[in-house]
Formats: structure tokens, sequence, C-alpha cells
């Protein structure tokens, strides 16, 4: 027999957003061969992508960043609470330029397949233009919200006006000036649209499906003191993500909806709505989540300040969601969203009372009757968290395909393994904790790098997630998604996209329980020597 072939890499990541780049990071750290493959022309991945109009974050810039690097937190400046996509791809290429990541990013490479083999063992990963390489870890950082979908209606090629995705957004600026647009879609992607377009447009029509709660984001610029402030505080806001459930600064009440008084629940609410961020989601008494009647009161607050902000009845009745709870589904934050629906040129169109029948070559029919439009904007979505494994041909041991293991639900060790797939890492796939995500990203990579360190160091070449690891790791997230009410509701979060076929039921795809009790369990792993894979 001749000796084993050496793989082309030690390791291959596939995706250059923020997983890949810090992966890739670390990685070289330990003196490995690495190549990272991106679709994409640069860096930045999610904020690659989505340069719609008013694409920014939703959790605060300076605890969105990477904290690896005290150095590099001191040399960045966040203009903003809450930065736009523009600040933050300057950030994602910022942070590429000091680290020189570039030269182990291959752009333009998106990977198609992806095959083990246990004689090596080693990864052939394939991409699009047929080449391929090998590698004996193969790294996924490939997002959980990468996959754009676009609506299932007949006649989408029909339309001959302009059309994007908002995850496809072209690099050139559009110009919206007097032109008539539709936007298809209200969550958080469609609202940040909306209220950013409305004011450039000649007419906007807002085809609503299911309308989403939705609150005020509060975003300012960052003066020079907070500036100031916040670089000395740097050490104190990473510690304080580190303890908090989803990993924002914002810290669950520990007091129940129901333990203060009617005046001060109304007053706390009140207080929440006047704050930046997500506070009035997860800063919020601990059982709006999870108990109905609780949710019951804050759904009640938010419907109040809708009615007072849409002055027409009929519009602001049909914003106010009637089949979920506020912050069932992932919150969208707003700036001045519902004041949009006050503008003479805009309409919004209930597609649930009004269903769109197809796209014709001028606009948008629906039962009702034809709309034309310049430009429609699909804020559609994406077949989120396994949609971007299904999309690369998966395959493990003895030729097994992920996709046909996880045809009714993930199955995973920590969310970072499966079984059958030798060797295979995965960074914020199915069954991690997500939350702020740059916070479960550090935590991941630095996870899986201790793990590729000590394969390393103790010469193995094959670490496979047992049957019985990724059992219990399955039914343990189940368990822990009981009586969560996000988990009652359809929402990509419980894997439904009703543009996908195959994702109408709803499957637990997220972990959702605490960061802290993640990290613990991942860490208790890797201290026990990591002898609940099988290794070899
Ligand atoms: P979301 O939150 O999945 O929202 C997609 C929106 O598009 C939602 O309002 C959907 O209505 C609507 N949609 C999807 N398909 C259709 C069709 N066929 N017809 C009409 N309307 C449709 O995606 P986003 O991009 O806004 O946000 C994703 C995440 O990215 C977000 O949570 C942040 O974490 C960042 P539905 O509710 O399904 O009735």
């Amino acid at each position: 027999m001749g000796a084993t072939p050496i793989p082309d890499f030690d390791a291959i990541i596939i995706g250059a957003g923020l997983s890949g780049m810090y992966q890739l990071y670390r990685l070289r750290e330990q003196g490995l061969r690495v190549r990272v493959f991106e679709a994409g022309t640069n860096v930045g991945g999610t904020w690659y992508w989505n340069r719609y109009p008013g694409a920014r974050f939703d959790s605060e810039s300076y605890s969105y960043g990477y904290s690896f690097s005290k150095e590099l937190l001191q040399e960045w400046d966040w203009s903003e609470h809450f930065a736009g996509q523009p600040e933050t791809l300057r950030y994602c290429n910022f942070v590429a330029d000091k680290f020189d990541l570039r030269r182990d990013i291959q752009f333009e490479s998106r990977v198609k397949a992806a095959v083990y083999d246990d004689n090596s063992p080693s990864w052939s990963v394939t991409l699009e233009d047929g080449s391929s390489f090998t590698c004996r870890f193969l790294i996924t950082a490939i997002g959980p919200l990468s996959t754009p979908t676009l609506p299932r209606v007949e006649g989408l090629d029909a339309f001959k006006g302009a059309s994007f995705h908002t995850a496809r957004w072209p690099k050139e600026p559009v110009d919206f000036t007097g032109k008539r647009v539709a936007v298809i879609g209200t969550g958080a992607t469609g609202i940040q649209t909306i209220q950013t377009i409305a004011g450039q447009v000649g007419h906007l029509t807002v085809f609503q499906r299911t309308a989403n709660w939705a609150a005020p984001l509060h975003n300012g610029k960052i003066d020079a003191e907070t500036q100031a402030k916040i670089k000395a505080s740097y050490p104190e806001i990473f510690a304080r993500c580190r303890e908090t459930f989803a990993c924002f600064i914002h810290t669950t009440d520990p007091r129940g909806a129901f333990e203060v008084s009617d005046e001060e629940r109304e007053a706390n609410y009140e207080r929440l709505y006047g704050e930046r961020g997500f506070g009035i989601w997860i800063g919020n008494f601990n059982d709006i989540l999870i108990d109905k009647k609780a949710n019951a009161t804050i759904s009640d607050f938010v419907a109040r300040k809708i009615r007072q902000r849409v002055k027409n009845r009929a519009v602001a009745e049909k914003l106010i969601p009637g089949n979920h709870g506020f912050g069932t589904r992932r919150l969208p934050l707003e700036t001045f969203y519902y004041e949009v629906y006050n503008q003479d040129n805009v309409e919004l169109v209930d597609i649930k009372e009004t269903p769109i029948e197809r796209l014709t070559a001028k606009g948008i029919k629906t039962s009702d009757k034809e709309y034309e439009f310049d430009i429609i904007i699909y804020a559609t979505g994406f077949d989120a968290i396994t949609g971007s494994f299904d999309k690369i041909d998966f395959r493990g041991t003895g030729g097994v395909r992920l996709k046909d293991k996880w045809k009714t639900g993930p199955e995973t060790y920590l969310g970072i393994m499966v079984h059958e797939f030798p060797n295979m890492l995965m960074l914020m796939g199915p069954h991690t904790a997500l939350g702020n995500i740059p916070r479960s990203i550090e935590y991941s990579v630095d996870w899986v790098t201790g793990l590729i360190s000590f394969a390393t160091e103790k010469k193995l070449t094959r670490l496979e997630a047992t049957p019985d690891g990724v059992k219990s790791w399955t039914d343990h997230v189940r368990t822990l998604g009981e009586g969560m009410l996000s988990n009652e509701v359809d929402s990509w979060m419980t894997g439904i996209n009703s543009n996908v076929e195959g994702k109408q039921t709803r499957i637990v795809a997220r972990y959702s329980g605490s960061a802290p009790a993640y990290r613990a369990r991942c860490d208790e792993v890797a201290a026990k020597g990591y002898v609940e894979l099988r290794l070899g």
C-alpha cells in the first residue's frame, strides 16, 4: 500500500463572512495551511450581500464587532449606535486588511459539493467551476441567513421592470426618484427598506402577508466623548455579553409581568419603548416570551403605540399582528416605520385579503386588481439555517447525503458536528446559540480551533460525533425549545419558508437555551478531552 496522500490544505473554510474570517485568523495562528472559498468578490458575508437601502445593525455596534483583538477595538470607531451596512462592510474590509486575510481567500468561488473519503481520511471540495481541493478539516462558515428565496408565484420572470431581492442588491445605487415601487415582505429587512425608501420614491406599495411586531431602534451618532467611554469600557461590555442569555448587552428583567402593579408594568413598557435597541424584547419581564398572558400585556402595549402612530385606523389595524405575540418572531427594530403609512404616496396591501395571483409584464396582479410598477423589491427572506447546507452536496461516510439525513430536521452534536460526517465542523449551523452573532461566532471558532489543535497535537486524523452524542444533543435542544412561544409560531426561526418545497413543517432549528449554558456544555466536552467523540 502507498503512503496516505497529504491533503492540499489542513483546513478548508467555506465562506468569508464574520465566522470564516475569524476562523482563518485562528487557524493560521496555529500554523495550519488554510484556504477559504467565498462566493462573493470580497469579504463580509451578510454585510457583503445585504446592500439594500437601510440595512443596519439592530444590536449595538460596540457589542457587535470582534472582541479578540484589543488593538482592533481601539483602532476602529463606530460612528453610530447601530451602524449601517456600508460602515459594517468597511469594518470587515478593515479587519481583512489589518490581519492580511485575503491572501488565503479565494473569491468568486462557490462551493458545489464536499465529499468525505474515509481512506485518506480527507474531504474533497468541488467548486462551481469544476476545480477541486482536498483538506483534512472542513469548516462550514456559510451563515444561518444566506440563501435568499423569491416568492413562489406565477410569472416571476414576466415583469419587465427592475427587480431585486434585498440580499442580492446591486453594488451601484438604485435611483428611486419618481419611481413606482413595490416591496413584498415586511420582516426585519422589509421594514428597514420601506422606512428608508419611502421618502425617495414616487409611489410605494407594500405587500404585507403577515404583520410583524416592531419597536423603535432609537439610533444616534456616537460623539467623541461617548466614543472614548466605549473604548475604555470594552472589557466590561464583552463581560456583560458573556453573561446575558443571548450575548446582547440587555439583561432580562428578573421580574415576571404580573409581579408588578398595572401602573408599574405600563411605566416599564413606556421606558423600554423609549430606549435604544432590543431592550423591549430581551431586557423585558422574564415571562413575556414563555407565558401567553404575560405576552398579551406587551402585545397590547405595542398595539396601542401603533394605533397612536398610524393615522388611518384601518391601516393601523392591518399593521397589528393578529396571529402571534410580540417578540415571538425575531423583532424588527424601526425608525419612523409606522409614520411611513401616513404619507399620501404609500399604500399598504394586505395580501391575506387580496392574494398575489401572478406577476405581469407591468407589475403585480392580486385578486383585486393589477398594480403597475417600475421596481419590485423582494424582501422575502431566506431559506434559513439549513438552507445553505441543502445547497451544497455534502456527502459523508459511505456517500450519505446531509440533505437526506436532515430531511425531517437537523440532527447535530453541539450544533457543530454530525454523525457520519467526520472532520466537518459547522460554525453557526443548526442547534447552536445564535443571539448577538459575533459573540457566538467567536466562541464557536475558539472551540473548533481548540478541537483542531487537540487533534494536531495527538496526531488524530479523524474526529466524528457518535450517534449517542447526536441523539442526546438533539433531544436536549428539542426539550429546551418546549414552552418557548417562538417555537409555536411560523417563522424562519422554526424553519418555515413558504417558498421552499418541504419547508412548511416547523422544526427545532435553533438552540434556545442560554448562551452561558451552551458554552458551559461545550467547555465541559473540551475539558474532558473530547472523549464523547469517536477519535481516530
Ligand atoms: P423574514 O423575517 O423571513 O421576512 C420575510 C417576509 O417576506 C415576511 O414578511 C414574509 O411573510 C414575506 N414573504 C415571504 N414570502 C412571501 C410571498 N411568497 N408572498 C408574500 N410575502 C412573502 O426575512 P427578513 O429578510 O426580513 O429577515 C430575516 C432575518 O435577517 C431577520 O430576522 C434578521 O435576523 C436578519 P410571512 O411572514 O411569511 O407571511
